[in-house]
């Protein structure tokens, strides 16, 4: 695995040398570098950011359409509502209530949890299960380094989280009309939380975490669909069974607990086996095909050796 350490400074927005400072340009140069670590393989190019799974055809999605296309519906249900209303969230301070079993639970403030923790670049596919897709270059904390910090017992096989629940700041948890019951919950099984492609996300793009992408800090496991990405998180729970996760409450037939990238399992309503990469037009669609886990199999499939993929979709 190819890692890259990340600067918390650079992330703060704090002042720091001019050399450290990445420019996005560099970032679109990263292009051939992402090519190049996938034709070399698995080779310690310690420098260069996390790129397994990615086709040497994979280009970072602009920076635009990361930050002003999303899905947060506590801010609306429109691609661009999240862009337009999440600015005047107030995301510091920030608490996060850790609970279940685990030796170390409470209240703790966000800063406490991120202290000692680096960051790593890690540029991973993204893929919604709208059947639309993006290449990101994520900052983010080894789950597993951040959840190791509550000492879960052995008696914890699965983490919930929950996202903040906070009408005033967030107009999609004002009405009546919301068909979602807040909080936005979500859960991993631990061996999938631990895996170490799993991440807390604290930045996109070598800044801090927009407001619409999840500020503070949201989940992110590449091989999954992205409703399991998990955004502006407060709570963790370790769990004995396995939680039940907002979009499986909403339509259960429709989207499972492990939602885990599969070209081979339709949504009831459409095919999962090609994607639109963003951007992507009328004229100019984009269209790919979409691979299983996402295009991480051979990191994760073991994870699911035995069980039916279709069953546990
Ligand atoms: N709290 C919360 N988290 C969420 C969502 C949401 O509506 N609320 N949407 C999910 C969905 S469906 C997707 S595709 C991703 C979108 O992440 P992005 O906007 O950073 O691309 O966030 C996920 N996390
Ligand atoms: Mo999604």
């Amino acid at each position: 695995m190819l890692i890259k350490r990340a600067s918390w400074a650079k992330l703060r927005g704090e002042d720091i040398p001019g050399s450290e400072i990445t420019p996005e340009s560099s970032y679109l140069s990263r292009r051939r570098f992402i090519s190049s670590a996938v034709v070399l393989g698995t080779g310690s190019l310690l420098g260069t950011p996390v790129s397994a799974g990615l086709q040497p055809d994979d280009e970072l999605t602009p920076e635009s359409i990361v930050t002003g296309y999303n899905n947060f519906y506590e801010f609306g249900t429109g691609k661009t509502d999240p862009a337009e209303n999440a600015h005047t969230l107030t995301t510091n301070p920030w608490s996060v209530k850790v609970s279940g079993e685990a030796k170390r639970t409470g209240e703790f403030a966000y800063e406490d949890l991120i202290k000692g923790i680096t960051p790593e670049e890690r540029v991973y596919r993204f893929r919604c299960v709208e059947a639309w897709s993006m290449v990101v270059p994520w900052q983010g904390l080894p789950l597993k380094a951040v959840l190791e910090q509550f000492e879960p017992t052995t008696k914890a096989k699965y983490v919930e989280f929950k996202t903040l629940v906070r009408p005033s700041e967030m107009p999609g948890q004002k009405g009546f009309f919301s068909a979602i019951d807040w909080p936005y919950v979500e859960g991993l099984r631990m061996d999938e939380a631990y895996h170490p492609l799993s991440i807390m996300v604290v930045g996109l793009y070598g800044k801090g975490l927009p407001n619409q992408n999840g500020a503070p800090w949201r989940l992110m496991s590449p091989w999954k669909y992205g409703f399991k990405a998990i955004k502006s998180i407060v709570s963790i729970r370790f769990t004995q069974r396995q939680p039940r996760n907002t979009w499986n409450i909403l339509a259960p037939d429709e989207y499972g607990f492990y939602a885990n990238v599969n070209p081979q399992v339709s949504h009831p309503r459409w095919s999962q086996a090609t994607e639109r990469r963003l951007p992507s037009s009328l004229f100019a669609p984009n269209r790919r095909p979409t691979l299983p886990f996402n295009g991480y199999a051979d990191e994760v499939a073991q994870l699911y050796k035995g069980m039916d993929l279709a069953k546990y979709y």
